[in-house]
């Protein structure tokens, strides 16, 4: 099965990249719910962050600090940072993504 997530990050789907290191790739959501949508992703293949285990506690954390600093890159002082487990939640690709988001009031709780 293909996952576009892992075609972006390997480069054979062609999408702008925001930011990139060996283990994270960032780039503009297609479908952006508001002014900034960013989409964080590691380059490994992680369904969902429930199929992260103990292996996978540095890139979690290392994801977290992209996203600080993508929000220096951008000059983000508010953002909301969100990672949605399963269908239920919201998930419609099975690549664990985090949406960066601002630019726009955020309700709480979300919706
Ligand atoms: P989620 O619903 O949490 O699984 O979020 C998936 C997001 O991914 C959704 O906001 C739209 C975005 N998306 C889906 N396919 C692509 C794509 O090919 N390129 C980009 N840039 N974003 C995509």
């Amino acid at each position: 099965m293909t996952c576009i997530f892992c075609g972006i990050a390997d480069g054979s789907i062609k999408s702008q990249l925001i930011y990139e290191d060996e283990h994270v790739v960032a780039f503009k959501d297609l479908n952006p719910q508001a002014p900034t949508h960013l989409l964080i992703i590691p380059r490994k293949h992680i369904a969902r962050l429930c199929e992260a285990d103990e292996k996978d506690a540095a890139l979690l954390g290392h994801i977290l600090l992209v996203a600080k600093k993508l929000a220096q890159q951008f000059d983000l002082k508010d953002f909301r940072l969100v990672t949605n487990n399963g269908k239920g939640a919201g998930q419609s690709v099975d690549h664990l993504h985090f949406h960066m988001m601002a630019g726009r009031r955020f309700l709480w709780p979300a919706g």
